[in-house]
């Protein structure tokens, strides 16, 4: 969300509505008690309560802190190119980047979630959405690695994603642009936008073995746009609900076209019928192009596929499959709570904070209380499937998460504040000021059955004044609240790598003892890896030079290379020998303008290099390894043709 001209304006406009006092929150320090420090004092040498991985926005990447100290621990590429790791500059990592459109080494990433098994996280993987070239990936958090990315047909853009089943057993993606299907050429005048394009809903199927992901099958819908959605859970497991705007199926975005409805819509999908559809054959066989790409962590290389067909479900063909509720405009969240019958969502630009019911719904549905169809799929009527409505939240309602003691959180970005409301009567109970305008906000387990409602985070889109500044942009900023008492303290600022959107937090203990150290060397199976320096050599194949390599402190073998002529190809192919815990080792070549390689004990990785001169080139380790780090080096000699 980037609407900041539009929000400050806003802002200043909410204070006349008399809701809200001033334009700009008090000041932070009479929030903060005598006792913050200590609350958010991790003793040097000991290690957080939880980890918080958050979204890195459009830098592409996931970071890792560690929650209540707020230390970075980890920044992990995803959809980037990440020099520090070598990500996306060795051969190994390269096609993790492909797509059907070529390599996009960057995305932009909002949301985070972790694996579930009985609505509970499990600390296995972390799946994250690319906003841009509709991709999904999935993070090992064995390695803390990118293990998968896998790019998604019939999309115009994937933000309402990877929110997962309580199972994990589907990871889901809505289009955020409804586009022709690529079936079409899509060469079409853009005012047939009701014509021909359509949304889409992928449910991509999660292997419990290994986690490899896999399209089972898309929904086509009207030409809607998804914002966000959250799969149920506990009653509501089965069902998955997506917030959609744009329901005037307008081609331009103006305020006029696409936010005249005074509702919008949830889609609520019943993904059980689906499969009964898919299983009867009901789907289609449609032919699309997207990349699918798998690291291994045996061979240390990944693979990149082109595949070219999906399954269809038509939603408006096949009944029962997907219902509309009406919501009030422009909703962007949808979050169910921790029981699986409430679920909570929002108008953006509604003064108040609608929670349906899931039984209600069912009744609904079984009852016909329909108001009507929209493009042939039901719409049930507003009250039918209402809970009951917040009255006077704030401005600007967003985004909510649980407090797992019946309370709900959720941000509002315009009057710049979190409030919480007890989910059985609907009133607010608390409110404090954010600095400024929150996005999303995050419990740890605060999507789950078993919120730990110890701290909320809010996730900002405007600093301003919170840290030292740092020229014209300044660094993104979190806040830590306590919110194990009646009323939420601010304890906490730290500032985030990128735009943070959502985030997701786990007990530390889930993760870390399942964290691997080290790669077994016997157990690679690279095919350039060289076991021992008695096993390394250069080889030649045509223009190719195939250099086997291996780091040990303090020296790479071979470390004087000879015989490589202008025109060639030289491939570094490093194993790192070491056996121990965070002894990796870096390689680099003078000049080169492919990075460099940062190889961890026990794996091998490869460094394209093509010369552009004649010379000396100097090679050397470019992490700190040893006393003799500095000596960890050698030359390669490039001869005329
Ligand atoms: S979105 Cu960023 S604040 Cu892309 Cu989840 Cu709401
Ligand atoms: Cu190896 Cu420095």
């Amino acid at each position: 969300m980037k609407t900041t001209k539009y929000i400050l304006g806003a802002v200043c406009a909410a204070a006349t509505l008399g809701t809200i006092s001033s334009c700009k929150p008090k000041s932070a320090d009479t929030a903060i008690g005598g006792d913050a420090a200590a609350k958010t004092y991790v003793a040097p040498g000991k290690y957080d309560e939880f980890y918080n991985f958050v979204s890195g926005g459009f830098s592409g990447q996931l970071s890792v802190y560690g929650i209540p100290s707020g230390r970075l621990l980890r920044v992990i590429p995803v959809f980037s190119m990440d020099p520090e790791k070598g990500w996306g500059f060795s051969e190994e990592t390269k096609p993790m980047l492909n797509t059907s459109h070529g390599s996009v080494p960057w995305d932009d990433l909002h949301h985070v979630q972790l694996s579930k098994t009985n609505g509970e996280n499990d600390g296995r993987w972390v799946f994250v959405n690319g906003n841009n070239t509709p991709r999904l990936a999935r993070i090992d958090l064995k390695t803390f690695r990118t293990a998968e990315i896998l790019e998604l047909p019939n999309s115009g853009g994937n933000h309402s994603s990877p929110f997962i089943t309580e199972n994990t057993e589907y990871v889901v993606a809505g289009t955020r642009f409804s586009v022709p299907m690529d079936e079409s050429d899509g060469d079409v005048p853009i005012n047939t936008y009701k014509k021909n394009f359509k949304g889409t809903l992928s449910f991509v199927s999660v292997n419990q073995k290994d986690g490899n992901m896999d399209i089972a099958f898309q929904i086509e819908t009207p030409g809607v746009n998804f914002d966000l959605s959250r799969a149920g859970k506990g009653p509501s497991h089965g069902w998955f609900f997506f917030s959609c705007y744009n329901t005037e199926q307008a081609n331009t975005l103006l305020e006029v076209n696409a936010s005249k409805n005074d509702k919008d819509f949830i889609m609520a999908v019943n993904w059980k019928k689906a499969e009964e559809y898919l299983k009867a054959g009901k789907g289609k066989k449609v032919k699309v192009r997207y990349a699918h790409n798998k690291y291994s962590e045996e061979s240390h290389t990944s693979v990149s596929e082109l595949k070219n067909e999906v399954i269809v479900l038509n939603s408006k063909e096949l009944k029962d499959l997907c219902y509309f509720i009406p919501c009030p405009k422009s909703p962007h969240g949808i979050d169910v709570d921790p029981t699986g019958e409430y679920m909570v969502s929002s108008g953006k630009l509604a003064a108040l904070i609608p929670v349906f019911s899931f039984s209600k719904m069912i009744k609904a549905i079984e009852n016909k209380s329909f108001e009507g169809a929209y493009n042939g799929i039901p719409v049930i009527k507003y009250e039918a499937a209402l809970y009951g409505e917040v009255q006077k939240p704030g401005l600007g309602p967003l985004h909510t998460e649980f407090d797992g003691r019946g309370n709900a959180i959720t941000t509002m970005f315009v009057s710049s504040e979190i409030v919480k409301w007890n989910i059985k009567d609907l009133k607010v109970i608390d409110r404090q000021p954010t600095f400024y305008s929150p996005g999303h906000l995050m419990v740890p387990g605060g999507d789950s059955k078993k919120p730990d409602g110890k701290y909320v985070i809010s996730y900002n889109k405007i600093t301003k004044d919170r840290f030292l500044p740092t020229g014209p942009e300044l660094a993104q900023s979190a806040q830590l609240f306590d919110i194990s008492g009646d009323k939420m303290q601010l304890i906490l600022d730290f500032p985030t790598i990128g735009e943070p959107h959502y985030a997701q937090a786990i007990r530390a203990d889930k993760v870390k003892e399942q964290s691997l150290k080290t790669f077994k060397l016997e157990a690679n199976k690279h095919p350039y890896v060289s076991k021992g320096e008695a096993q390394t050599k250069v080889v030649r194949e045509g223009n190719k030079v195939h250099v086997y390599m291996t780091a040990i402190r303090s020296h790479l073998t071979p470390d004087n290379i000879e015989g490589v002529k202008l025109g060639d190809q030289v491939y570094f192919h490093l194993t790192n020998l070491e056996q121990d815990w965070d002894v990796p080792h870096g390689f680099a070549v003078k000049g080169a303008n492919n990075g460099e390689l940062l190889v961890m004990p026990g794996e091998t990785q490869t460094l394209k290099w093509v010369p552009d001169r004649v010379g000396i080139f100097p090679i050397y380790c470019t992490d700190f390894c040893s006393a003799l780090h500095q000596e960890m080096s050698g030359y390669v000699r490039v001869s005329g043709a």
